[in-house]
């Protein structure tokens, strides 16, 4: 008998914990739709060569509100990197790179020569056609991160390396 009010004092305390959480969340709703994942367009992937299981994405990535790419994945590789290219001493190197930083609307480009997203360890061939998933991972201002997925489609290139 003695545990009635214990039990009803539980309840009243749930009850509060949950009309807390709602008006959280009612009130968290409108700042998250309110900053908008980056838009990625123009992407594609580089088609394997033969004997070769590397290669690398390109794309244009815009966005309203500032992001950086942290980072990349995709089931069809077992390494997925960001890199950079740049001439040093009159050789291309390539180096991996934490993040990529995406300003609030300045397109930031990831072509042949430049930034890319590199795949290593390519478990199959990728031919010309071929649809490859890939799923990026942006962090906000806010230090959120929002997943941008994409279905690059392989493309021939006739630019060396990457
Ligand atoms: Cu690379």
């Amino acid at each position: 008998m003695n545990l009635l009010p214990v039990k009803s004092a539980i309840a009243t305390l749930t009850m509060t914990f949950a009309a807390i959480v709602s008006a959280t969340f009612v009130y968290a709703q409108p700042s998250v739709t309110a900053i908008a994942a980056p838009v990625v367009s123009q992407s594609w992937i580089k088609t394997t060569i033969p004997g070769s299981a590397v290669s690398a994405a390109y794309m244009q990535i815009k966005s309203a509100a500032p992001f950086k790419l942290i980072k990349a994945e995709s089931s069809a590789a077992g390494i997925v990197e960001i890199h950079d290219m740049k001439m040093n001493a009159g050789v291309m190197e390539m180096k991996a790179l934490d993040a990529i930083d995406v300003p609030a609307n300045k397109a930031v480009a990831l072509k042949p020569g430049g930034m890319h997203v590199m795949l290593m360890n390519v478990k199959k061939p990728i031919n010309k056609g071929d649809k490859i998933p890939m799923t990026l991972t942006f962090e906000g201002a806010n230090k959120k991160t929002v997943l941008v997925t994409l279905e690059l489609v392989a493309r021939e290139s006739a630019a060396a390396g990457h």
